[in-house]
């Protein structure tokens, strides 16, 4: 006899199992039912085995009545009967060691069946569990994806805006090598001047030591003449020689200081009325050497001597305007002097006794 399990319906079939008709064995079926089943269709052979029993020997006893004498036959139909009886209970033993092995494989299919039912559960949650994950993946790549998107997006903003930088940067840089360029050549240039400055200087130094060196040649030739001589273009007024600078010609008061020096004389110094309307008729206005720069309303004259007296101040000078003049000018305007701010760029005049 063979036993198959089917997994489908977890059911236990084979040959005995065909025996049953359909109601019967859908009484029989599930995992319950199997040794029941079983039970019942070795019950059910033993009661068939019985009944062919009876009929045979009610057969054999019939047919005996009917053919052999009766002692004879009474003694045939017992050790037939007991023949029959010793087949039938060795049957029975044999169908009963078959019941018995049929009932341990059955077992054994049971236990194969709740471990295999076990393993499908098992089984069962991986998948579950597989599914839930794969879902939870999916979300996951979607919303992955969609940052991959925006990520590109701003990947791309950010690539332009490198590019344009980089445009910058180059064009910038085209820049700042041309200014450096630029600068280098300034830096040759300026070398160049310093070196040419220097060699100008030292001619000048050369030649305004020459200068004063025939200055002071004139100055003791004069003195051994009896008639003294002011230097060409200079005008001689009272024992004093006076230098106008040129017309159109304008300086700030140092400057003007500083071409009088040059020249060997000073800006000039007014000691009298006289000396003063002699100045004053050159230009509209003109610088004299007379300041108050070290100490305000302290006027002193180049030569470092004090303005003695009122001077020739017109009328509410020096009135040191707005807190910057310092520095005295004579104007036409009545001929008096009036304080200026020294950087004012005027004509001047330098004097020096004889
Ligand atoms: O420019 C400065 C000058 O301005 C006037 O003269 C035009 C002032 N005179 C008066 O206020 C009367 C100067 O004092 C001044 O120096
Ligand atoms: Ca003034």
């Amino acid at each position: 006899m063979s036993v198959v399990f089917d997994r489908k319906a977890g059911e236990i079939g084979g040959d005995g199992w065909n025996l049953m008709d359909t109601q019967e064995r859908s009484k029989c079926s599930g995992r319950s039912r199997g040794l029941v089943w079983y039970i019942g269709t070795a019950a059910c052979l033993g009661l068939l085995y019985l009944l062919l029993l009876v009929v045979i020997l009610s057969y054999v006893v019939n047919n005996d009545k009917a053919t052999s004498p009766q002692g004879t036959d009474q003694l045939q139909f017992f050790t037939l009967g007991q023949t029959e009886c010793e087949n039938l209970t060795l049957q029975w033993i044999q169908l009963q060691k078959r019941y018995n092995k049929l009932s341990e494989s059955t077992q054994q299919l049971q236990t194969m069946f709740s471990s295999k039912n076990a393993e499908l559960d098992a089984i069962r949650d991986e998948r579950d569990q597989l599914k839930m994950d794969t879902r939870n993946l999916t979300k996951e790549m979607e919303n992955l994806t969609l940052q991959g998107i925006q990520l590109q997006k701003r990947y791309n903003k950010l690539s332009e805006s490198t590019q344009q930088l980089q445009t910058m940067f180059s064009s910038k840089n085209a820049e700042l090598d041309a200014i450096r360029d630029e600068r280098d050549q300034l830096k040759m240039d300026t070398r160049n001047l310093t070196k040419e400055m220097e060699l100008l200087q030292s001619r000048f130094n050369t030649v305004v030591t020459m200068r004063d060196e025939l200055q002071e040649e004139v100055k003791r030739l004069n003195l051994n003449r009896t008639e003294k001589l002011c230097p060409d273009d200079w005008k001689k007024y009272n024992n004093k020689c006076y230098y106008v600078s040129a017309q159109r010609v304008s300086k700030s008061w140092d400057k003007s200081k500083k071409d009088c020096e040059d020249r060997g004389a000073h800006l000039a110094i007014i000691n009298s009325r006289d000396e003063q309307d002699f100045v004053s008729k050159f230009y509209d206005r003109t610088w004299i050497g007379l300041s108050d720069k070290d100490l305000e309303g302290h006027w002193k004259w180049v030569d470092g001597t004090d303005l003695v007296g009122d001077g020739y101040w017109q009328e509410g000078e020096p009135n040191n305007d707005r807190n910057i003049e310092h520095c005295a000018e004579v104007s036409r305007k009545g001929g008096g002097w009036n304080d200026m701010p020294c950087s004012e760029r005027l004509s001047w005049v330098c004097n020096l006794p004889l």
